[in-house]
């Protein structure tokens, strides 16, 4: 089979847009939470409550088909700050300890790029991506150098770092990445603290205090159950757990979006919040089924008032950031080329659609997952259009992983113990389906946005499939997907083979 190529014919459909008028000074602020899903009245929990993010919705567009590249925190970040799927730029799993994934040294990220163009760079909280060569900001305050709780989770802490950036230098425009640790779990890594570190600085004896908190409890017995968990008590408790955290992040928002007003620069800064993954439940992160993959996503920009506090349904990725950043501060992306092939950003800028004109080229996400830690290999590539979703399990003949964090999770351990007890589980699937699927899953999203059924032999879909397995074969080719021929063929792309790159069956069906 020839790979083919495409990248000529792609490039036409990329070019950045730029749409933004000038005003005096323009600076951008990127918020993202950590495991954060919709448990927020943006979008219609009115269980959870968050005001200061109600707040920020009605100064944004929301969109409502957001969607995230991967869902891992290191690889999901990676794509955030590059532009680039993580196969692309090389960060397939998470970044800290025995890990240990970096992005490749050449990859120009949004830090680098706009350091170069005269822009102030800051990080607070979590950062976890690496090398810091790939990734350098002019203000850094990150795990790196602090305890990730008190920059990740303490919100007083995270208020008066966001002072302290924004009152150094008044000359320059900045852009300011604000990395919150909530709602991630901790029974891993803090459970003194609880599931979700949600008594963490609550007042209660050797929790400690942070006083701009004001934590909020829920009763298990109200929460919304999504509907890929299983309805369990132990569920509930763990999503009772979250909302606390949640409202952490919450007051945490309502504290830096403060700070942004009191320096004077909300009405000139452009504001992205968004999710780096599903949440820590069964069948949301670290996998591209929808549950896991759809983000949060607000987008609040100064200049585009008509359209605060609209939802916006076009499907978009956090491929798009990158291209948006740029697009708002009117910098060109660069030529350059990562493992022998040009770079093209596959996102594109989403300031065209505050002015409610369309993009080019018809709606389709991407998503392509390595990794999580380092054992769990379980290399997937998914198309999804507005009705339809292809998935490519690559290593489906081995189980799918579980995660230390969430195997150890009361709601993981609930779901095991049930299953191995006999008794039912309350969820929509078991763990052996679970666990070992197909090569390849379709969706017919319009009649089951659930993704129950596995439709890859229906012949009625017999068009689309093959559509959607080309679309996917030439995104995967423009990226330098090197596991392009992958699960049964082996790509020669070097010597004979430099010039007409080929995949070659190895004969593992003999
Ligand atoms: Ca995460």
């Amino acid at each position: 089979m020839k790979v083919k190529t495409f990248r000529n014919g792609f490039v036409s459909t990329f070019i950045l847009f730029l749409t933004v008028d000038s005003i005096s000074s323009k600076n951008v602020l990127i918020i993202i939470a950590d495991d954060a899903g919709f448990e927020t009245s943006v979008y219609n929990n009115t269980v959870c409550k968050t005001p200061n993010l109600n707040k920020l919705a009605e100064r944004s567009s929301i969109f409502t088909n957001a969607f995230t590249s991967v869902s891992s925190c290191s690889p999901s970040r990676s794509v955030i700050l590059s532009g680039l799927p993580q196969h692309q730029n090389g960060m397939y799993g998470l970044h800290q300890d025995v890990h240990h994934f970096m992005s490749f040294d050449g990859v120009e990220s949004l830090p680098k790029i706009i350091h170069k163009a005269g822009i102030r760079t800051g990080i607070i909280g979590k950062k976890h991506v690496g090398p810091e060569t790939v990734y350098p900001f002019d203000f850094e305050e990150t795990e790196e150098n602090n305890s990730i709780l008190q920059v990740g989770r303490n919100i007083t802490n995270i208020k008066l770092l966001v002072r302290k950036f924004l009152s150094q230098d008044k000359s320059s425009p900045f852009l300011l990445y604000i990395g919150f640790h909530d709602p991630h779990r901790c029974g891993h890594t803090h459970p003194q603290y609880g599931q979700f570190c949600e008594k963490f600085g609550d007042g209660s004896p050797g929790m400690g205090f942070m006083p701009d908190w004001t934590p909020l409890t829920y009763n298990p017995d109200d929460v919304i159950v999504p509907y890929f968990v299983q309805d369990t008590p132990a569920a509930r408790r763990d999503i009772a757990a979250q909302y606390t955290t949640i409202s952490r992040l919450d007051q945490g928002i309502g504290l830096v979006l403060r700070e942004l007003e009191i320096a004077g620069y909300l009405d000139d800064t452009l504001i992205i919040y968004t999710s780096d993954n599903g949440i820590p439940f069964p069948n949301g992160r670290t996998n591209l089924y929808d549950s896991g993959i759809t983000e949060p996503f607000l987008l609040s920009s100064p200049l585009h008032r008509s359209t605060w506090g609209m939802e916006i349904q076009k499907l978009v990725s956090h491929v798009d950031i990158v291209p948006t950043v740029l697009d708002w501060f009117k910098i060109q992306y660069p030529q350059y080329e990562l493992l022998h092939n040009p770079v093209i950003l596959t996102g594109r800028s989403l300031l065209p659609l505050l002015c409610n004109k369309d993009r080019e080229s018809e709606e389709v996400i991407f998503t392509s997952h390595n990794l999580h830690e380092v054992t769990m290999y379980y290399p997937m590539r998914s198309i999804r259009t507005k009705h339809f979703k292809l998935l490519h399990n690559l290593n489906y003949l081995m189980p799918f992983q579980i995660d230390q964090d969430f195997f150890i999770s009361n709601t993981f351990q609930d779901l095991l113990n049930r299953t191995r007890e006999g008794i039912s589980t309350h969820w929509y699937k078991n763990l052996k389906q679970y666990y070992y699927r197909s090569q390849w899953e379709f969706f017919d999203l319009s009649t089951d946005p659930q993704e129950r059924i596995n439709q890859i032999k229906n012949d009625k879909y017999t068009e689309i499939i093959k559509y959607l397995k080309e679309q996917l074969h030439q995104w995967q080719n423009i990226t330098s997907d090197a596991w392009i021929c992958q699960p049964q063929g082996i790509l020669e792309n070097k010597g004979y083979y430099k010039n007409s790159p080929h995949c070659f069956s190895a004969g593992y069906g003999v």
